[in-house]
């Protein structure tokens, strides 16, 4: 796309955007996001940390290219970032990003007009693999995710992991010198960070969000360094979860392994005259901006493309959207759609399945496993039961960029979302919101951390293959307008609860909540003390 198509298409999703907001309830919007932390965080210094980098250089043809990464997150933490400045510390992983920063590994974010800086960390091939395959994807997210793959415990892991969180700390620290900071730290890569960070400054307001499951203490116990992660993480100020049950589970492996005071009622852990509030944020998606992009006329193009390549006239289309993860019940899915066709001979020939399995950790053998088994099960349906106009499956192992991904979302008449256990599965908020005209339908595992809000959609377990052969039949045989009724009712709550109110809502509760030490709470004693005090 030219500059001026690009303009062009940006003004006509604004012009979608404005029309919608007029619809609807009022919506917390990225303005509001931007009005509030103008008001209540002058004076402090705003650092983000994360493994990922919201934009790198790659270079394509001999040219140094921009990618912005296209995460709900990222984008929502960009536009505070945009507006208050500060600093955002990453991984640099782009095979150009070394090319573009200055003398301290700084580079001017975002590149065409620059509002804040991005500096990069350099890790060496041995540290990423120990720190990020290793630890981080070998040992923890298996350990969060209750999927019976077993984690792999290794000391040398564990050593890079804790040397890389060292790593990104001291990055910290020099970004934000002698001044007042909030330092907002992202995922299950960076569990110690925060400590690292809070022995130098322990004046710092310091929070972290963990964007996968929590397990129960039952399971997180096996893990070799346990207490060192929780003290890790109760260096922050806040923990932040997507769910009650994550927060809860994280407070009873607390009450388990270390000594400290858990306060159940407050959700609150006290621990060396420290205290951390450990929260429940449903984090969600930029609504409106998706239901914008599905609206264009390029996305209807788009679709028009597709529907013809495909061969997809007269048949109902389903879709799933994931990384090739384990987590995401992925094989059990396509199980399922195969049982529906043999179940149900009507929609042979008449149903068709997209699935984009985005390619990832592909350096792990359990990663590789699963697309193994997800190309052979799509064979084997392709070949029971063909299809006249195309594939019955057809799987798309790339990475789409997501203007590309939206005319799926539009097409699509179900959406699968089968995760084995998920902290929330942003597919499915997507999916609602690039559904303007209501015509879908979604099936969703209890397992997400979305069935907690989304509770109208078709919830199936994927360890039931028939309950969920049958979830899939009864959604696209569900009459049109009881199928809009619901879909409005679930759209609704994604329009309401945008990934700015997230922002918002997490960025408060550090402000708010800070005021609050142990000291002062004790001073105040009609505060009844609760919950129980492991040792
Ligand atoms: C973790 C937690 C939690 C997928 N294919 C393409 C593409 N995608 C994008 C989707 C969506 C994202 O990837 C996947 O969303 P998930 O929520 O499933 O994400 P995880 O990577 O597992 O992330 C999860 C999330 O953190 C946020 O807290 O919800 O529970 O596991 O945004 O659109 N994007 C593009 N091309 C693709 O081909 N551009």
């Amino acid at each position: 796309m030219d500059l001026a198509e690009r303009a062009r298409s940006a003004l006509s999703r604004a012009a979608i955007r404005t029309q919608l907001r007029s619809e609807g309830p009022p919506r917390t919007t990225r303005e509001n996001l931007v009005e509030w932390a103008k008001a209540h965080l002058p004076g402090r210094k705003m650092v983000v940390v994360s493994n990922r980098e919201p934009y790198s250089h790659q270079r394509v043809d001999g040219e140094i290219r921009v990618v912005r990464n296209a995460g709900g997150l990222t984008v929502a933490l960009d536009a505070v970032m945009q507006a208050l400045g500060g600093v955002w510390v990453a991984h640099g992983s782009g095979d150009a990003d070394r090319e573009v920063v200055d003398a301290s590994d700084r580079v001017a974010c975002p590149p065409e007009h620059p509002r804040y800086s991005l500096r990069r960390l350099w890790l060496t091939q041995e540290d990423h693999a120990r720190y990020y395959s290793g630890f981080a994807n070998s040992a923890l997210w298996p350990l969060c995710h209750n999927v019976y793959v077993r984690p792999r415990f290794r000391l040398s892991d564990w050593r890079s992991y804790r040397r890389v969180n060292r790593r990104f700390a001291e990055a910290v620290l020099r970004e934000v010198g002698d001044e007042p900071a909030l330092v907002f730290i992202q995922d299950y890569h960076l569990a110690l960070a925060a400590k690292f960070v809070k022995e130098k400054r322990p004046d710092l307001q310091v929070a972290m969000f963990w964007h996968i499951p929590w397990p129960n203490p039952e399971i997180f116990r096996v893990l070799p360094w346990k207490e060192e992660v929780l003290e890790g993480m109760l260096a922050n100020d806040v923990v932040g979860f997507h769910i009650r049950r994550h927060a809860m589970n994280f407070l009873d492996s607390v009450a388990e392994s270390l000594e400290a005071r858990v306060d159940v009622e407050r959700l609150a852990v006290d621990r060396a005259g420290q205290r951390t509030w450990v929260r429940p944020f449903a984090i969600s998606v930029d609504a409106e901006e998706i239901a914008a992009l599905s609206e264009t006329a390029d996305a209807r193009r788009a679709e028009a493309e597709i529907r013809s390549d495909l061969g997809l006239d007269g048949c109902k289309v389903g879709l799933g959207v994931d990384r090739m993860d384990y987590t995401k019940g992925i094989p059990e899915r396509l199980e399922a759609i195969e049982r529906m066709l043999e179940k149900h001979p009507e929609w042979r020939g008449r149903f068709a399945f997209i699935q984009i399995g985005v390619p990832s950790r592909i350096e792990l053998r359990e990663y590789r496993a699963v697309q193994v088994r997800a190309r052979r099960i799509a064979q084997s349906i392709n070949n029971r039961y063909p299809r006249p106009g195309g594939p019955t499956v057809q799987l798309i192992e790339s990475n789409l960029d997501f203007t590309e991904l939206v005319p799926y979302y539009r097409m699509a008449d179900l959406c699968t979302v089968t995760s084995l256990h998920d902290g929330m599965n942003l597919v499915a908020k997507e999916y609602l919101s690039a559904s303007p005209d209501l015509e879908g339908a979604l099936v969703l595992s209890p397992f997400t951390g979305a069935a907690r809000e989304l509770e109208r959609a078709w919830i199936a377990s994927p360890f039931d293959r028939e309950g969920l052969a049958d979830a899939c039949h009864a959604a696209l045989s569900e009459p049109a307008e009881l199928g809009r009724e619901r879909m409005r009712a679930l759209r609704e709550v994604v329009l309401r609860r945008n990934i700015f109110d997230w922002t918002l809502d997490v960025l408060d509760t550090i402000v708010g909540l800070d005021l609050r030490t142990p000291a002062r709470d004790a001073a105040q004693s009609a505060v009844p003390e609760a919950g129980p005090v492991s040792g």
